[in-house]
């Protein structure tokens, strides 16, 4: 008989509830579910790959050891046993910051890493601790730190109420939105117009998003600071800056003014692309429009200037009164309130408190930027890494430089992947622990309900019993602290055993519990509480109502008061300065500038096997200015050659209007024509990786943040 799971999905940041009909261990049917309040039946084309990721046979059931270059399967006990006493061995000898990790985007999705994996992660004590942050949003955790005092402040914008919405590098009608958890975007954006609102976007590329926006405007990679404080510069000359409620807890608005005088719109019009009109008519817009709000995403932020670019995008918010109001840039309130809980676990928000050791790069919230993985990897000498524990990421297509990254991963004398798949990462590691699928264990969205436009919250229960051979990340995580720790004497061995069968009883949604108690929506609202059972009686999830104004009360900064110009923003400006009298010439000389892009149907690097998604015409092709391809005597289809100072690769060009001219782009996660992994289907239709021509050494100072727009690369056509 069939039976229908409702669920969330685990695959984007979107978190739309599914429901799942199933009979047997047999999926039946993926649909929206139209009983979310969340969601409202909203998904997208990738939803089915949830099915396709449960069934897939290239999926890991059982660990898997490398004896050089086979491998063969191992039960949990000898692989655990051995990823433990290789570990502990690099330890004992190198000490802690000999073995390495690095932490991939699916962890932001899973209960049990975000949890247990945690308690793992941090016990390693390691000042090389990488995950894929600094690849994605570091500029905006920096500039919430500094601003408002506290890393997870990064303000998502109160889409449902909102009469207008300046987008800039974001492209959510593909993304489905990010830091910015908000199922079906486009119905969402529609009803900004319908209510009389207007939806702008600024991209190099006429995106998806800018299809359905009332205006778009091309923008020349890489000058987003610039085009922001053209819109700060007007805002004070004309006099329209009103901070509004938070007006008296804002700090820093004449060092504003100041950093923003020499950027007239008029100055900045040549580097950015855009006209000095268009940037006057913005600010005026913003200033006028009482429930309006400025977001930008990952073409903001992962380039050259991000850091500056995240800064100001916030303070034009806050100083046009759109900060923490209806309509604007808002915080949740989450059940589960990371920013509480985090000291209450030890783990405290902190930056530049180490350097890496290789080119004296400033920690974030405990991590190096992932740019200088493989020099630490490489580089001899005390705090070298040696041993590597990759979980849930596959920076060989996901990072900068990725060849070279591979490289190093070869010279480890250890490395263990916590990951589902053999893949173009995984395959250098010397064990890989698969964990079960995202429909076998359970389910809690405890980070990007943090990020969501409206408060929810969604309890999913696991759909399919696991195999007794199976484990879940968690078990996984769980198992490996116990072994690492192992006491040396029998009496502690006997108490670590009952602290670990205590934690597996426990369990990730023992964890939640706690979490939803002392959450904002715990016990201090008496019966209104959340709890589990509440939870567990309401499967299609729970409505906790739109976004309230948060500040002054929640602010994080010691002062209780609002940076609107932090030093470190400030003393980097000349650099700026330099930068946009280059940039306003970029082009002249025919070179051209590669930015990246996204599909609906995929997800980073791992989405590619699974038919139903890569069906269809090939999506790793170069997006081209017809005007420039006829430049270059290249013809839609054309195999092209890119080079830039890391790499090369080949790649079939499509011409298209929708780029800005002078600016190309490429689609990332692609690149899976590697012998040893064992993804079928992606293998068959590898593409490219994008990160071959992205340079490990361009990063944004500020944060640390990898450059992933505006390089300039050599484009040739390929003759014969
Ligand atoms: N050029 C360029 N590079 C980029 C980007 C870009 O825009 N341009 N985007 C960047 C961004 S925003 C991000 S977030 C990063 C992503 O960078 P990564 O997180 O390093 O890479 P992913 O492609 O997400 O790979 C996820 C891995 O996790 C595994 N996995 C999936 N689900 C699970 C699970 O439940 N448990 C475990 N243990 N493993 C799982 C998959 O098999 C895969 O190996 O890429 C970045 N790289
Ligand atoms: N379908 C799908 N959804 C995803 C993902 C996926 O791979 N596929 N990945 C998920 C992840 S990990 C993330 S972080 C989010 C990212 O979510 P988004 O940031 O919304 O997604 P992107 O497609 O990277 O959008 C970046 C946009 O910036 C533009 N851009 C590039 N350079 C610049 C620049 O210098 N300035 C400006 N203004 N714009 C620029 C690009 O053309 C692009 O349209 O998406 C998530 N959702
Ligand atoms: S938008 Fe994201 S969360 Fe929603 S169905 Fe698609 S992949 Fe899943
Ligand atoms: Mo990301």
């Amino acid at each position: 008989m069939a039976t229908t799971h409702y669920r969330s999905c685990t695959l984007c940041e979107a978190t739309c509830g599914v429901a799942i009909e199933v009979e047997g261990d047999r999926i039946l049917s993926i649909r929206g579910d139209d009983a979310d309040p969340f969601s409202k039946g909203y998904i997208c084309p990738k939803a089915t790959a949830l099915a396709d990721l449960h069934t897939d046979p290239d999926r890991l059931r059982q660990p898997m050891i490398r004896e050089g270059t086979t491998w063969r399967t191992a039960d949990w006990d000898e692989a655990l046993d051995l990823v433990a006493t290789r570990l502990r061995g690099i330890r004992a000898e190198h000490g802690k910051d000999a073995i390495g990790v690095y932490q991939g985007n699916p962890i932001a999705h899973n209960l049990g890493l975000l949890t247990f994996g945690q308690l793992l992660m941090r016990s390693f004590g390691t000042k090389n601790a990488f995950s894929a942050t600094s690849v994605d949003q570091l500029p905006h955790m920096l500039a919430a730190m500094q601003m408002f005092g506290d890393q997870l402040f990064m303000t998502v914008p109160d889409v449902d109420r909102t009469d207008y919405m300046l987008i800039i590098g974001g492209n959510p009608l593909v993304s489905n939105g990010s830091i910015m958890t908000a199922p079906d975007m486009k119905g969402r954006l529609a009803a900004i117009r319908a209510r009389g609102g207007q939806v702008i976007v600024v991209d190099p590329r006429r995106t998806e998003t800018a299809e359905v926006a009332d205006r778009h405007l091309f923008i020349r990679p890489g000058t987003d600071a610039l085009f922001l404080l053209s819109i700060i510069h007007t805002l004070f000359a004309e006099g329209l800056t009103d901070g509004g409620r938070l007006s008296p807890h804002l700090d820093g608005v004449e060092a504003l003014r100041t950093a923003a005088q020499p950027y007239a719109p008029e100055a900045t019009a040549a580097a950015t692309g855009i006209a000095a009109d268009e940037v006057k008519r913005i600010a005026r817009e913003l200033a006028a429009t009482p429930r309006a709000v400025v977001y930008g995403r990952m073409g903001l932020c992962a380039q050259e200037f991000g850091g500056t670019a995240a800064w100001l995008l916030y303070a034009v918010n806050a100083i046009t009164g759109h900060l923490d109001e209806v309509g604007g840039m808002m915080l949740t309130t989450p059940a589960i309130d990371l920013v509480q809980l985090a000291p209450r676990l030890g783990l405290h928000g902190g930056f530049g408190r180490w350097k890496s050791r290789v080119r004296g790069l400033p920690e974030f919230g405990g991590e190096l930027p992932v740019s200088v993985l493989a020099e630490e990897i490489e580089t001899a000498g005390p705090g070298q890494i040696r041993a590597l524990v990759v979980c849930a990421g596959n920076p060989a297509l996901s990072a900068p430089n990725g060849p070279r990254l591979e490289r190093a991963f070869d010279t480890l004398e250890f490395m263990v992947a916590i990951d589902p798949y053999l893949n173009e990462t995984t395959r250098h590691a010397h064990v890989i622990l698969p964990p079960t699928s995202s429909l076998e264990r359970a389910h809690y969205d405890v980070a990007l309900a943090s990020f969501s436009v409206r408060n929810v919250a969604k309890y999913s229960p696991p759909m399919f019993e696991r195999r007794p051979d199976a484990r879940h990340d968690w078990e996984i995580a769980l198992e490996l602290w116990a072994r690492l720790k192992l006491p040396a004497n029998p009496v502690g061995r006997l108490a670590q055993r009952a602290t670990v069968a205590a934690l597996a009883k426990l369990g990730p949604e023992g964890v939640l519990e706690v979490g939803l108690r002392s959450g904002p929506w715990g016990l201090r609202r008496g019966a209104a509480s959340l709890s589990m059972a509440k939870l567990r009686a309401a499967p299609h999830g729970i409505d906790l109502g739109p976004l309230e104004p948060r500040f002054p009360a929640r602010l994080g900064t010691r002062d209780k008061r609002i940076k609107l110009a932090p030093q470190l923003y400030l003393e980097d400006l000349p650099r700026l300065a330099a930068r946009a009298v280059e940039l306003s010439r970029t082009g002249a000389d025919g070179s051209l500038v590669l930015i990246g892009r996204r599909h609906l149907r995929s997800n980073n690097s791992w989405l590619h096997n699974s038919q139903r998604l890569v069906k269809g015409k090939p999506r790793c092709t170069l997006l081209m200015h017809p005007d420039d391809a006829i430049a270059r005597k290249l013809a839609n289809g054309d195999s092209a050659r890119l080079r830039s100072r890391t790499g090369e690769i080949k790649v079939p060009v499509e011409l298209s209007d929708e780029m800005m001219r002078g600016v190309v782009s490429l689609p990332h996660g692609w690149g899976h024509d590697v012998a040893e992994a064992r993804m079928n289907l992606a293998s068959s239709r590898p593409g490219v990786n994008l990160n071959a021509l992205f340079d490990e050494k361009a990063r944004d100072p500020l944060s640390g943040n990898s450059v992933l727009s505006g390089v300039e690369v050599q484009i040739r056509a390929v003759v014969g």
